[in-house]
C-alpha cells in the first residue's frame, strides 16, 4: 500500500513536469508562456505567429498549446 502511494506520486511529479516541458519558455513560472516570454527565447514568433499558436485566444499559450508549436518546430523542445 505504501510502495503503491510513493509511486503514484513519482508519476504525478513526472507527469506535472512533462505536461509543461517547456519551463524555460515560462519566464514568470505562472503557466502560461506571453508573446513576450516565447519572443525572449525565440525572436522569430511574431504576434501574427502567436496568435495563430493560441488556438483559444487568451493573449497567452498553455502547455498544450507550447507543445503544438514545439510539434511544429515553431518553439524548441526544451525538455531535456
Ligand atoms: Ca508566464
Ligand atoms: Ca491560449
Amino acid at each position: 500500500m505504501k510502495t503503491y502511494l510513493a509511486m503514484s506520486a513519482i508519476l504525478a511529479t513526472a507527469m506535472g513536469s512533462a505536461a509543461f516541458a517547456a519551463t524555460e519558455l515560462d519566464a514568470n513560472a505562472d503557466g502560461m508562456v506571453t508573446l513576450e516570454e516565447a519572443q525572449a527565447q525565440v525572436p522569430e514568433i511574431t504576434a501574427e505567429i502567436f496568435s495563430s499558436l493560441d488556438v483559444n485566444a487568451d493573449g497567452a499559450l498553455d502547455s498544450e498549446e507550447v507543445a503544438a508549436a514545439q510539434d511544429a518546430g515553431i518553439m524548441p523542445k526544451t525538455s531535456g
